[in-house]
Parts: C-alpha cells; sequence; structure tokens
C-alpha cells in the first residue's frame, strides 16, 4: 500500500491527512505537540471544522490513518507546518526548516516530497532542497520534490479540498508529475502543472489579490465617510457592473494568510511592492478607525462598559488568529473601556470568553466585530432590557437596524453616515 507521512497536524495538514487515508493511502500523521496527537489518536479533532470529525473517525477505523510525534519512512512526505512571520515582516521558515530536517533520518532513495506551507519564491530551491540533499541523496535524480499549495477556505475545507483546482509546481518535470499522481487520488478540480518557483509566487499572488481588494473596499469606506456616502450600497450598485466585483470594508483583516503573505513577496522585492504595501497599511488602520468610530459616540474616558460581539477573524469559525478584534479591544481599553467579550463559537481567547447575557450587563455599546450567523438571532428585548445604554455599532453591516431601533437603539454602521435610532 502506498504510504504518505503528513508533517503538521493543523487546519490543513489534518484535513490533507484525513482525505489521503480516505482515498486508499496508508497515512502517518505527525506532529511536535505530544497533547494534538494524544488526541487525535482517540479519534478527537482539535479545531472546528465542518465534516472533519466524521472523516477521521472514518480514517481511523479503516486503520489508514495513524499518529506520530516524530516522522516515519514512506513514500511521500508532505509538510503542512506554519510560515509565520516574524518581527521583521519577513517567513519565519523556522517550522519548514525543521520539518524538513526531521525527515532526513527516515527517508529513502525515490522518496517524494511535497511542500504545502506557504513561503517566499525560491524556497524550495534554497531552503528544502539543500537540506535533503544532506541525507546524502540527489534532489531530480535519487528525491522528489514539489511545491503544492492548499487554497482551501476555513469552514469549508472538506468541501474546497476536493472541488477547488490545484497547483503543482516540481523541481523537475518528474516532481511535478508525481505529485499530480498523488492529488489525483482525491482532488475533482483541475491539478494544474508548472514549476516549483512559479508554483510558491501564484500562492502569494492569489492572498495578496484579495489583500488588495479589501484594502480597496477599506478605501473606498474612508473616503465615502468624507462625502456622506452609504459604502455598502455604492458598493453593491458598483457589482452590478458585469466585470467588478468590490469586496466588502470591515474591521480589518484577520486569520493565517491574508494579513501575512503580502509580505512574503515584499521581502524578495521591497522597491516594486509598492501598492502591496499601501494596502496592507490600510488594512491595519482600520482597527484604529473603529476606535475613532466608538470614541465619536462613546466617551471613553469615563470607563463606560463596551460590549464586543466577536472575536473570530472572520464569521461562523472559532478561529482567532491575527483576528482585528485583538487590537480593537487593546486600542479600547488603551482609551480607557472596560471591555466585555462575547463569541458563540470561540472557546479559547486571550480575554475571557462571557455568555451573551453577561456580556451585555451594563453596557452602554455593542460592537459587532465579526458577523457570526447566530448574532441575527439573539433576543433583542431581553438585550434592551441589559444595558445601560442601548448602543451598536456594526462594522459589517450584519444588522437589522431597523428591528434594533425599534427597540430604542441607537444604530451606527461603519462606512453608512445614517444612524438609525428611534426619532
Ligand atoms: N475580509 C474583509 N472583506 C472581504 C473579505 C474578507 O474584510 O471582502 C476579511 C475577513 O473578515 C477576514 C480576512 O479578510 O478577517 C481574511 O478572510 P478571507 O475570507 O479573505 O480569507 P481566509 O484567510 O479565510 O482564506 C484565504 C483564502 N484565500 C483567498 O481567498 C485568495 C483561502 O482560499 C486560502 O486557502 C487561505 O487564505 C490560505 O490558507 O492562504
Amino acid at each position: 500500500m502506498r504510504t504518505i507521512c503528513v508533517l503538521g497536524m493543523g487546519y490543513i495538514g489534518l484535513p490533507t491527512a484525513v482525505m489521503f487515508a480516505n482515498a486508499g493511502f496508508e497515512v502517518h500523521g505527525v506532529d511536535v505537540k505530544e497533547d494534538v496527537i494524544a488526541s487525535l489518536a482517540r479519534g478527537k479533532v482539535h479545531f472546528e471544522e465542518p465534516g472533519l470529525a466524521d472523516a477521521l473517525t472514518k480514517a481511523i477505523n479503516t486503520s489508514a490513518l495513524f499518529f506520530h510525534s516524530k516522522p516515519v519512512a514512506a513514500e511521500t512526505y508532505i509538510l503542512c507546518v506554519p510560515t509565520p512571520l516574524n518581527s521583521e515582516k519577513r517567513a519565519n521558515l523556522d517550522y519548514v526548516v525543521k520539518a524538513s530536517e526531521s525527515i532526513i533520518p527516515v527517508i529513502s532513495k525515490n522518496a517524494l516530497v511535497i511542500l504545502e506551507s506557504t513561503v517566499p519564491p525560491r524556497t524550495c530551491l534554497d531552503v528544502v532542497k539543500p537540506i535533503l540533499e544532506r541525507a546524502g541523496m540527489k534532489v531530480g535524480t535519487d528525491i522528489s520534490l514539489a511545491f503544492c499549495p492548499e487554497r482551501v477556505i476555513p469552514n469549508n475545507i472538506l468541501i474546497e479540498i476536493v472541488e477547488n483546482d490545484r497547483i503543482c509546481g516540481g523541481i523537475d518535470e518528474i516532481s511535478t508529475k508525481r505529485a499530480k499522481d498523488i492529488y489525483k487520488s482525491f482532488v475533482k478540480g483541475d491539478i494544474h502543472e508548472t514549476d516549483c518557483t512559479t508554483a510558491e509566487i501564484v500562492k502569494l499572488m492569489e492572498n495578496t489579490f484579495r489583500d488588495v481588494n479589501i484594502a480597496l473596499a477599506n478605501e473606498f469606506e474612508i473616503i465615502c465617510e468624507t462625502l456622506g456616502i452609504n459604502v455598502w450600497e455604492a458598493i453593491r450598485l458598483a457589482n452590478k457592473h458585469p466585470r467588478v466585483t468590490i469586496h466588502q470594508p470591515g474591521p480589518g483583516v484577520g486569520g493565517h494568510c491574508i494579513p501575512v503573505v503580502p509580505w512574503f513577496i515584499v521581502e524578495k522585492d521591497e522597491t516594486n511592492s509598492k501598492l502591496i504595501q499601501v494596502a496592507r497599511g490600510i488594512n491595519d488602520k482600520m482597527p484604529g478607525r473603529i476606535l475613532k468610530l466608538v470614541g465619536d459616540h462613546v466617551d471613553l474616558s469615563k470607563n463606560p462598559v463596551i460590549t464586543i460581539w466577536g472575536v473570530a477573524f472572520k464569521p461562523n469559525t472559532d478561529d482567532t488568529s491575527l483576528s482585528p478584534a485583538t487590537d480593537i479591544i487593546k486600542l479600547l481599553e488603551g482609551a480607557g473601556a472596560v471591555v466585555k467579550v462575547h463569541d458563540p463559537l470561540v472557546k479559547a481567547y486571550i480575554y475571557p470568553i462571557m455568555a451573551l447575557e453577561e456580556s451585555i450587563d451594563g453596557s452602554e455599546c455593542i460592537i459587532i466585530i465579526t458577523n457570526h450567523d447566530y448574532y441575527t438571532t439573539v433576543d433583542l428585548s431581553m438585550i434592551s432590557r441589559k444595558m445601560k445604554k442601548r448602543q451598536v455599532i456594526d462594522t459589517r453591516n450584519t444588522i437589522k437596524a431597523k428591528d434594533w431601533s425599534l427597540l430604542g437603539f441607537k444604530c451606527v454602521i461603519l462606512g453608512n453616515p445614517v444612524i438609525y435610532d428611534r426619532g
């Protein structure tokens, strides 16, 4: 049976391991975190992702998936480790280096190594290849190496991992073909062949495209405020053009990827990446804009209780990675507010997560940061009774302001000059 060793059991590595296991491979999932390995071996997933727990159970029950704290010998190694930003806004490749080094004791001739982690261009050639060659074999001749980035969106991973097109870029043609061959076992989208360095920049371009477009939406929000225009309505109408798809403004950009990845291009060519840098700056300034918006409606120097609804980086996920909510809470506390936090999905966060009722008790303003579906189902009359002042600031244009205003709420929506209240 064909064997695969997947290094890194995070939100990409685990679904990848599970998919290969359920597609007929013998898969060995590896993570340096012993507690993660122990819980996975018991069939327990360590993050929320629709369908993942069932798919994991199936893979374990058919004896197709095993977990280890160190790599084991396999025909294919897939590296799915994090590549965070360091303090100089460059890619920290420590995990890629350590994972590559960790397979040296077990790798043998004819192995295929696939890097899935998002990395700056030339990482396969300049970082991974020399490490693998320390095993005494030549990459290209003895070992194949390819870069095959993931493209899935959290919360829809198990669907997108199958249906999205993929890019496979090998260090040579044989590496590309071998990598494509194994992904074909479960990917229904087209698998496009290229070289490894092109594949590396393709991944960065995709996420940078999104970051720059969100920055444009955020810049439109700022301009529309100056001009007294409702940006949401303006974007809705502009998007009626057949070739225009403007993104949505908001409180900032979070997640593992979008706020990080554009810097991997900047580090390779700072001089020619000015648009990318400006876009990053615009998105990073959005939490400060939210602070200003709150300050326009609440006297923060009087230490009011302010409620944050939603600390996940995007709706309907429990993931708080680089969430703009964290910056906004810090800014509000710095300005004097006493912040209470609610999120229906997040269990662990750097601030205590309260029950809904507790989070609004004595509060002078709710600020909606993450538009979880849950917030459209809350009991508005209970909320209006519990609050000290009936005010809500919606940074995602998500609430039905009319319903809230009928209960006496003053509703402020980022990017909309109209203030909804009973008057
Ligand atoms: N956001 C906005 N306005 C928008 C869209 C998003 O403010 O119009 C914000 C979100 O609220 C969130 C952040 O941007 O804070 C990022 O969310 P996202 O939905 O854009 O992206 P991620 O991080 O969940 O997933 C992205 C996806 N990449 C692209 O859409 C190009 C996903 O396909 C990638 O696999 C993933 O990054 C990754 O791992 O690289």
